[in-house]
């Protein structure tokens, strides 16, 4: 599968998506050039059944890690994300399955890795740019990144976002360096390798829509981990220099 086909691979992990997944995938295949990889985590609902029909449907265009349990966000991520570099990809995507990712944005976010190495799909670069979400969602979601920033010195409004595009340096640097989250905190955690690296990290607003269908797979445990991470990640010493990095990063504040 090292055709160009997979030179710019949208990574989508998946429990439970068996209403959004067809939507999301016919949205995706409508952009030029883009091909997904599915990290279906053992669905007990069938999404890895349906993946699996919808890459005979595009072929050559869709591929499909299915999981065993137990389940996890952040294994799932890098197994895909890891996978996705052995397919060949230069920039490699991820977004969530809910639609809450516009994949309309995608060639928007690919344009911009040619000034950047990580780019972030962020819902708070122009103020708040977030639909239907509960107002307690909202305050968990910006307080989250306020600690996020305060601890680690992360200055990426958005560092919990799920939506974003890697240059294959950044991302191989990345899954090389100790990643340890399990659940939305790989988000930051990455991030925070990224900048203190010195790859170039820039913030391009979106508009995140709340899913329609299915459930949200927040729980404590994640929350939890979600507060302990940044002051781990404060406390851990730098582990190598980067590669190819771009020449500057304003992101962080580097310890
Ligand atoms: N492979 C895999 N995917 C998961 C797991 N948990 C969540 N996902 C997927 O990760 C994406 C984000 O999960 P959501 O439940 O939407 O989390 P969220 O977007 O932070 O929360 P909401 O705003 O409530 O939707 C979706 O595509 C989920 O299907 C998991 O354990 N394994
Ligand atoms: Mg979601």
């Amino acid at each position: 599968m090292d055709c160009p086909a997979w030179r710019m691979v949208v990574v989508v992990p998946t429990y439970n998506e068996r209403t959004n997944l067809p939507l999301l995938i016919g949205q995706v295949m409508e952009q030029t050039g883009f091909s997904v990889l599915v990290v279906d985590d053992s669905s007990p609902d069938g999404t890895g059944q349906i993946a699996e029909d919808l890459s005979r449907s595009y072929a050559g265009r869709i591929a499909v890690l299915h999981r065993s349990p137990p389940r996890g966000l952040g294994r799932s991520y890098q197994e895909g994300l890891r996978r996705a570099l052995e397919l060949g990809a230069e920039v490699i995507c991820q977004m969530d399955a809910d639609l809450s990712h516009d994949p309309a944005y995608l060639p928007q976010l690919v344009a911009a890795t040619d000034e950047a190495d990580v780019i972030v799909g962020s819902r708070y670069v122009t103020g708040v740019s977030v639909a239907n979400w509960p107002l307690h969602r909202l305050l968990l979601s910006l307080a989250g990144n306020a600690y996020v920033r305060m601890i680690t010195g992360l200055r990426v409004r958005d560092a919990t976002s799920g939506f974003k595009c890697w240059r294959r340096s950044a991302l191989n640097h990345v899954l090389d360096s100790p990643l340890r989250s399990e659940g939305y905190a790989l988000q930051f955690e990455m991030l925070f390798h990224a900048a203190r690296a010195r790859f170039r990290i820039v913030e391009i607003p979106i508009i995140f829509v709340e899913r329609r269908e299915g459930a949200s797979k927040m729980s404590w445990r994640v929350m939890r981990e979600s507060l302990l991470r940044p002051l781990q990640l404060m406390l851990s010493r730098p582990s190598r220099a980067p590669v190819d990095a771009h020449p500057r990063s304003s992101e962080m504040r580097i310890p």
